[in-house]
Formats: C-alpha cells, structure tokens, sequence
C-alpha cells in the first residue's frame, strides 16, 4: 500500500516538474564582433593580395561568408546606428559623428538588435567600440547592455606623433609607425581578454549576446614588430592606383571627404609615407585578426561554438590611396566593401556567396537564426536564405548612403553612384573591379542605369537634428553645397 502511495505521489511530482519545464531547445548565443575602419583587405576576401587573417579566413571556412557586403554609410556612427537599428540613415537623418540616436524623438525607444534579445530571454554583454560614442556615456549605457566591459581604443602610445604633422590641423589621431610597446596593453587585446573570461564563466541559465568591437586597423595604426613583419618592405604591398582616376568622376565626389583629417595620396607620397601607412594597416589588420582568433579558440575550448552563431563585421571600409585619398567617407568599394562572415547553427558550412548584403541585414538575420519573434520595422533583408543556400538569389542590391542624395547602388556586377547634384558614376565591376572607368553617360549603358536607379531610396530625410563631422548639404536651387557648415562653391579649388 506504502508503496503504491509512494509511486503514485513520484508520478505526480513528475508530471508537475514536466508542466513547470517544458522541454523546449535552448536558443542559440550570439557572438556579434565588430572592426573598425576595416576594409577588404582580409585574406579570402581578396582586398589585398599580400593580407594575412588567418583566424576570420579559418572561421569563413567553417560558416559562409558574404564576398559583396556593403555598408549603409561610410563612417562610424551612421554605419553603427544602421546596423543596430536595421534603419537607412535616409530614414534616420543620422549621417555624421553626432548626433547619437536616443537623443532623437523617433528613436528615443527604438528596439535595438541587443535590446530584442534582450526581450526574449538573452544576457546582454558588450565591450570595446560597438557604438559609436559609448552609447551616450555611462549614464546611459546599461539602456543598451546589460553588462559592459572595457571601452578598448587605442590603449598604449607612444610619447608623440610617429609620422611628420600632417595637412588640416596635425590631428592627432592621424598616426602609424611601429614602437616598442606589448600587444597586452593594447585596448584590443584587453576587449579580447575580457571576452574571453566571460565565454570561460558564462552563466547557464540564460542564452547570451555578446558584443565585442575592436578599434584597429582604426588610425592611429601602431603595431609592434611582430605584426609588421608579416609584411614586406617593397612596392608590392601598395594598392594599385591609376593616374588621374579622378578625371572622370564628378566633381561632387570630392565634397563629401572635401575637407578631412585624412592625408591625400599626395601628401603620403610627398612624404614617404605611403608603404608605411599601408603596411601598418595591414600589421593592425593582423593584429586583430588574431585577436579574434583567442576569442574564437576559448569558444572551441568552452564547448560554446556548436551553440552560438558567430557573425563577423567592419563599419566600413578605408582608401589607401585609390582615388587620390586615405580614409573613408566615399561610396566606392574600398570604402563599401566589408567583411561580412556568420557561422553556428543554421549556417552552412564554406558558403561563398557573391549576393549583394547590406550590414543592416544583420539585425533580422540574427532574429531568424535564434528563431526570436520576427519584427515588422526594420529596413533589413534576412540573410538566412543565403545561409542555407550561398547562391539564393537576392533581388535587392546594396546601398550606401553618405549624407542626403549621394548614393552609391552595388548589384552583383555594378556599381551606380548618384551624388545630391544629378552627377553620376557607373562601374563594371567584372571588367573593371577598381573602378578606373566610369561609364556613365554613354549612351549604351543608359538601361543598366535605369535598373540601378529605381533601387535609390525612396525615404532620403535631411540630417537630423544636433548633426555634425562629415555633414554634407546640398541646396539644389543656388547649387551651393555646405560641407562641415562651410559653403563649398563650384570654382573653389579642390583641396588635393
Ligand atoms: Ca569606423
Ligand atoms: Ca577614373
């Protein structure tokens, strides 16, 4: 009798236990990891023939990578604000260093891609640059994420500037060269570490999101000998330019970089500066390859990868001399084309696909993968189908935007470009993938034109209020553009 109560009384507790749990499969993580400033220039991208990751190459392997991926803005904070918000900056005015997004009416109480997860069950975890600007200061961050960790940045220096002053105000970050120092006090190398500690003391009882945002190959470029060596000392490092590239792009082209902290192409030659420049971009390229690599082995060595979709990504890219310049703030491919590399659940393994993605397709791409509920306003495309399938056509190209009306427009074969001016540019980017010829304006390319153009977006708002650094505005009606909030006229001399 005993007995029967006992067994009874078991069946019950258990039947309750199994109500109280149900046995649902754990959502996946997520490892979202950030580079800044960083071009194509990574090994299997082929950027740049002599560029050694290893570590990204090794993880593209193991998921499938995008070798199309674009930016939504070629700097910083807009290209950020797009990704984590999954909007155009055409839609959120946001095209500059400022302002941050919560301080704008519309986006005060946007859903963020680490806020959805949030939502749904995630820890959230972030260091080193994921926003631009820290999130509008410590007083506001834990809106954001739930734990932070070191900011990260340029962490050690040397006692003054490596490389003579350089034209528009010697700006201090302006900056590369090799000096002694340890790879340890780098503020990558601690974002790395701390990512680490975290992976090795994770708590079980929630999936989690972490964000990991490296600084380099940002300038200031400063690398130890280790990471410089991996490149030789010759003329085969520099990218090839073409003399007077730019006799065929529009004069508009040069007003949204018209005024810049960054050297021209002839200020690093006039200097001797060109090949150190480029390789220590290259060193810093490597140096954060392999700190990506520490985080990817302490995710091997934890047990994690099987269940955390890794996704890899740069706010954009860096010229080193194409077209005339260093720097960003352009919409041709040096200045568009990132690494874009997911892999975990869901992704298949040593996909290459040459569809055109855009990084705010990253926000409902993670939502899919983690099968979170799906959300109804963002602007970005799931990549999912690309996942599965590298070749799953994507009908949509994609589109760069560097302040109101300038547009650049990359499908899988071209690349159209129309700046606020009616100016335009057209590159084929199979014959010509340096973009030396622009096309636009002959009559036989007129249809192509017209395919690209219906893509321009539909929503292109002015900068939103508190906008500044790299805004650009064009007044069609006196033909005046104010760069920076200075009026920039058609027979001002173009600052070389
Ligand atoms: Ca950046
Ligand atoms: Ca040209």
């Amino acid at each position: 009798m005993n007995r029967l109560i006992l067994a009874t009384l078991l069946f019950v507790a258990l039947l309750a236990a199994a109500h109280a749990a149900p046995v649902k499969p754990p959502r996946p993580n997520v490892l979202f990891i950030a580079i800044d400033d960083q071009n194509d220039w990574i090994g299997h991208l082929g950027g740049h023939p002599l560029a050694k990751t290893p570590h990204i190459d090794r993880l593209a392997a193991r998921g499938t990578t995008f070798l199309n991926a674009h930016v939504n803005a070629p700097l910083c904070n807009p290209s950020r604000t797009s990704l984590m918000l999954s909007l155009r900056p055409t839609t959120t005015g946001v095209y500059g260093l400022a302002p941050w997004f919560r301080d704008l009416a519309p986006w005060k109480d946007r859903v963020a891609l680490p806020q959805h997860f949030k939502a749904h069950g995630y820890r959230t975890y972030t260091c080193g640059k994921v926003y631009h600007g820290g999130a509008g200061g410590p007083a506001r961050r834990a809106a954001e994420f739930d734990v932070w960790g070191p900011a990260g940045g340029i962490g050690v220096k040397p006692e003054r500037k490596l490389i003579p002053p350089t034209p528009m105000g010697d700006h201090p970050l302006m900056d590369w060269g090799v000096f002694p120092h340890r790879d340890e006090d780098k503020g990558d190398y601690r974002v790395a570490s701390w990512a680490i500690e975290r992976l090795r003391q994770m708590p079980e009882d929630r999936p989690f999101f972490l964000a990991a945002g490296f600084f380099l190959p940002h300038v200031p470029c400063y690398a130890t000998q280790r990471w410089f060596d991996l490149y030789p000392d010759d003329d085969s490092l520099l990218p090839p330019v073409k003399k007077d590239d730019r006799g065929d792009t529009p004069r508009f082209s040069w007003y949204l970089h018209w005024e810049l902290p960054e050297p021209r192409l002839l200020w690093v030659r006039e200097n001797n500066q060109w090949r150190n420049l480029v390789r220590c971009y290259l060193a810093c390229t490597s140096f954060v390859d392999a700190q990506i690599g520490r985080i990817l082995a302490a995710l091997d060595e934890t047990g994690l990868a099987d269940n955390t979709v890794v996704v890899v990504w740069g706010d954009h890219g860096w010229h080193l001399g194409e077209k005339g310049i260093t720097g960003k703030n352009t919409l041709w491919e040096r200045s568009t084309r990132v690494p874009l590399v997911f892999a975990g659940p869901g992704v298949k393994s040593g996909g290459r696909s040459n569809q055109p993605a855009e990084l705010l397709d990253i926000y409902p791409t993670l939502v899919e993968l983690c099968g979170l509920p799906p959300r109804g306003d963002l602007e970005g495309l799931s990549l999912v189908p690309q996942l599965k399938d590298p070749g799953a056509k994507r009908e949509r190209p994609a589109i760069t935007s560097h302040n109101r009306g300038n547009h650049g427009v990359r499908s899988e074969r071209w690349r159209y470009i129309r700046y606020a001016d009616g100016s335009e540019e057209l590159y084929d980017m199979q014959n010509d993938p340096r973009e030396w010829t622009n096309l636009a304006g002959r009559p036989e390319f007129s249809a192509v034109i017209a395919e690209h153009k219906k893509w321009l977006p539909a929503i292109d708002v002015p900068p939103a209020p508190g906008s500044a650094h790299r805004v650009l505005t064009y007044d069609e009606s006196t033909d005046e553009a104010v760069w920076e909030g200075k009026t920039v006229r058609r027979s001002d001399p173009i600052p070389e």
